[in-house]
């Protein structure tokens, strides 16, 4: 590749990371492709559409494929840049598994050529990039590789991890400073140059460990800081206090920022990766996997109390507001919303409703129960018991006066105007 010209970029794994990664990329002028199993997927973007939902995505990805910067395939081709993208899922036994990774290592392994930048950016356990070194090492020993040679090596192998907050990955993948860690130094520099045609936050280069540490002590510490807010509102519970008010009150300290209490904790990645820190070193983390503990113990907590209300008013229909794993986003993967309403509904059936304006049918997991999708109009027409699960600015956006004669378990302190379940006028037409 001449010094002055754009790289050719492969994307391997086409998902909520890997595309918006690949059009953005597109978008600097690289030239693109993006590389999927899914033969789905793979055809869905060659039509200039996409799979999943992410904000102003669409508009994005049909532009750079009528422009022709990225193009999809199921089978890689050479290219100046990989970068991995790939899901790094864990088992019943909360071990990860990176066996995507290297699959993906090996079909990259096999048209590697020198000059070459290998960028894993899934999130894995530390020494992983060390093990996509190594096999690529074993599949290509005609090839000098980083940490392996005393020479100048031909190629170059870099972590660096995503850190986009869903709903704002396009903003994100943008200015957010990254993390780059290389097999060796000249590896991050090399990974480095590849980035700044894209990113226009800082990128801090380091060793391959380290950054792929960071990535997980990011969200093993969002997990253990919304553990404390679950734990707090589990006492309030048992203690008759607004956790709301309480944590209002103490963030007010200049040190001190509770983050918000919730049904649990949902989505692909706060409630997974700090599994991966706790199997490499289990005995050391007791905080972390208390933390999830917590977190996932905080699902069952809420089931319990809205079962609690509801069984205090037979004849009254129920509202579940909510079903993301959270705010504004149409993504429902390992959602707590979702679990306690399909409990709810499981249990109480066709009394329970679900409104979820970015459903347009409900999840498998309400399949057999009779409940139903209804609208947040129909809702507040028909139904006595709100749980708002999901803080959707649409339900945060309903005035005291459409809400006052319901009784509501607010899961996410939406409602801070919202009487007390106990202090709620007998105005409501239920049968107790
Ligand atoms: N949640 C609470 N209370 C809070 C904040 C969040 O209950 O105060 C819940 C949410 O409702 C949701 C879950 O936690 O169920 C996770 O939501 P989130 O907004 O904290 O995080 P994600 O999963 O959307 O994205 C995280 C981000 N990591 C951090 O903020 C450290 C993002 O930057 C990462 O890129 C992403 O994980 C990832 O891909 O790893």
């Amino acid at each position: 590749m001449p010094s002055e010209a754009k790289p050719d970029i492969c994307v391997v794994g086409l998902g909520y990371i890997g595309l918006p990664t690949a059009a953005v990329i597109a978008r600097s002028g690289c030239r693109v492709l993006g590389v999927d199993v899914s033969e789905h997927v793979v055809k869905t973007i060659a039509k200039g559409k996409i799979h999943i939902e992410e904000v102003d995505l669409d508009g994005l990805v049909q532009g750079v494929v009528a422009r022709g910067t990225l193009r999809t395939s199921m089978t890689m081709e050479p290219s100046d840049v990989f970068v991995i993208a790939v899901p790094t899922p864990f088992g019943d036994n909360k071990a990860p598994d990176i066996s995507y990774v290297l699959e993906a290592t090996t079909n990259i392994a096999a048209v590697l050529k020198s000059g070459d930048t290998v960028v894993l950016e899934s999130t894995s356990p530390v020494g992983t990039t060390e093990k996509v070194r190594n096999l690529i090492a074993s599949l290509r020993p005609d090839l000098k590789i980083p940490g392996l040679t005393e020479e100048i090596p031909d190629i170059a192998i870099a972590y660096c991890p995503e850190r986009v907050l869903p709903g704002r990955i396009l903003e994100e993948l943008t200015n957010n400073d990254r993390s780059i860690g290389g097999i060796t130094p000249r590896c991050a520099r090399k990974a480095l140059t590849f980035y700044k045609h894209f990113v226009r936050g800082d990128c801090v280069t380091t060793d391959a460990r380290s950054a792929e540490m960071t990535k997980l002590v990011e969200n093993a510490y969002r997990d253990v800081n919304i553990a404390f807010a679950n734990e707090l509102s589990i006492v309030a519970d048992k203690m008759d206090l607004d956790v709301w008010e309480v944590i209002r009150l103490a963030n007010r300290h200049p040190r001190v920022n509770i983050l918000q209490p919730g049904p649990g904790v949902g989505g692909h990645c706060i409630a997974v990766d700090p599994w991966f820190i706790v199997n490499s070193a289990p005995e050391q983390t007791p905080l972390i996997r208390t933390a999830r503990g917590v977190n996932d113990g905080k699902v069952d907590h809420v089931i319990e109390r809205a079962k609690q209300l509801i069984d205090k008013y037979p004849a009254a229909r129920i509202a579940c507001l909510g079903l993301a794993f959270k705010a504004n986003i149409d993504d429902f993967r390992e959602s707590p919303a979702k679990k306690v309403a399909a409990a709810l509904a499981r249990k109480y059936s066709s009394r329970v409703q679900i409104v979820e304006p970015y459903a347009s049918e409900l999840p498998e997991e309400f399949e057999g129960s009779k409940a139903s999708l209804i609208d947040i109009d129909e809702a507040i027409e028909n139904c006595d018991i709100f749980i708002p699960l999901v803080d959707h600015d649409v339900f945060k956006s309903i005035p005291l006066a459409e809400r006052v004669n319901k009784l509501v378990y607010d899961t996410r302190g939406i409602w801070p105007d919202q009487p007390r379940i106990d202090e709620t006028p007998a105005k409501l037409k239920l049968a107790s």
